[in-house]
């Protein structure tokens, strides 16, 4: 038998640290429960008529595919049993309320990078937990920093859930015999410094100097004048890349630039940069826009878009390093300033 510690046994022995411990790890349980089902129905794809084709248009103009809308049904269907006051999806225009007594408020996207799908790219929930205050939008608003869990399934070769609770990280992975999630890794910490790095590089012509400017220095390597050989991975995934990076350090870019739509990020603050911070700051890294803390900014609208910029502690520094004093700005294509301007000269 299995002796190791499942994620039902975790969750029961946080429910007496915090006032609102209890009701944080039924919604866990919850959406760990809807993740179960959610990677069953991943893993058939096709076979139980799943087609990866469209089903829609969400909210904010996104295209759906069918796995998207149901991915959304499973994870507000796992919700309306739990003690949330309101849910706010990636795919719904405006929170949905389910018991506006309740003592918590989820934002959730509930499943991350389906376009990775049809090529069996891992994929991903990500969830962010709240207190609810006295208005529930208002609630949603509030800096990241009032999240009192949050967390990532990542469903690949195993179905991984890493989840940030008690200021502690821990990942924990489907035992598919048992369907119970068990814990593999507790405390993760991600590794302060590292030459790895993640961006889509195919828009190095769209970013603005500072972002410019940090990337063609890793690119330079230690013959070029870099202080480090750095190595590059792109997934186009933010599940994966998060696991990769609390598994083995780096730093991950989805920064603001010039194209229309994305003069602020592609990844939304809700539901993907606050509980990726969270999680990167629990495990001792860090997630700034690249002049401020992610933690720190609160939403003005739901699906509100932010640069994000995360991992390593030292990585994710020298890239604010090189945004300081400098203005946001889109037309400084290999500007003067930063073809001088370096962190490692
Ligand atoms: P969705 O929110 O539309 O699912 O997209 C998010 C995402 O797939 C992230 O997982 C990933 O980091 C990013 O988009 C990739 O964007 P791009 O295709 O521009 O490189």
């Amino acid at each position: 038998m299995d002796e190791r510690v499942t994620l039902r046994s975790h969750l029961e022995r946080s429910a007496s640290q915090t006032p609102l411990g209890a009701a944080v790890g039924d919604v866990i349980k919850a959406i760990a429960a809807a993740a179960v089902d959610l990677a069953a129905l991943i893993a058939d794809g096709p076979l139980v008529g799943i087609t990866g084709r469209n089903g829609g248009i969400n909210s904010d103009g996104d295209q759906q595919k069918d796995i998207d809308v149901a991915a959304d049904e499973m994870m507000r269907r796992a919700l309306r049993n739990t003690p949330v006051a309101a849910v706010l999806s990636e795919e719904a225009a405006l929170p949905e309320t389910l018991h506006p007594d309740a003592p918590l408020c989820v934002a959730i996207d509930p499943l991350d990078g389906s376009a990775n799908l049809e090529n069996n790219i891992s994929v991903g929930t990500i969830f962010s937990i709240r207190p609810r205050g006295n208005d529930i939008l208002s609630t949603f608003f509030e800096p990241g920093t009032a999240q009192c869990a949050a967390g990532f399934i990542v469903y690949g070769p195993q179905t991984t859930l890493v989840l940030a609770l008690d200021a502690s990280v821990d990942i924990f992975i489907l035992n598919r015999r048992t369907q119970e999630f068990v814990l593999t890794a507790a405390g993760v910490r991600v590794a302060p410094d590292t030459p790895e790095f993640a961006i889509n590089a195919s828009n190095r012509r769209h970013w603005h100097g500072p972002v410019r400017a940090y990337i063609d220095e890793c690119l330079a390597g230690t013959n070029g004048g870099g202080a480090a050989d750095f190595n590059m991975r792109w997934i186009g995934s933010l599940v994966a890349e998060s696991l990769r990076i609390l598994v083995r350090g780096g730093v991950f870019l989805y920064p603001a630039d010039a194209r229309p739509g994305y003069r602020e990020g592609r990844l939304r603050l809700l539901y993907e940069a606050h509980p990726m911070a969270l999680v990167m700051e629990w495990a001792g890294g860090a997630a700034s826009t690249g002049r401020r803390r992610i933690l720190e900014l609160g939403a003005k609208t739901p699906h509100q878009r932010v640069p994000l910029i995360m991992g390593s502690v030292r990585g994710v520094r020298d890239v604010a390093a090189i945004h300081e004093g400098i203005e946001p700005m889109f037309d400084n294509s290999d500007a003067p300033l930063f073809a001088r301007r370096g962190l490692f000269r």
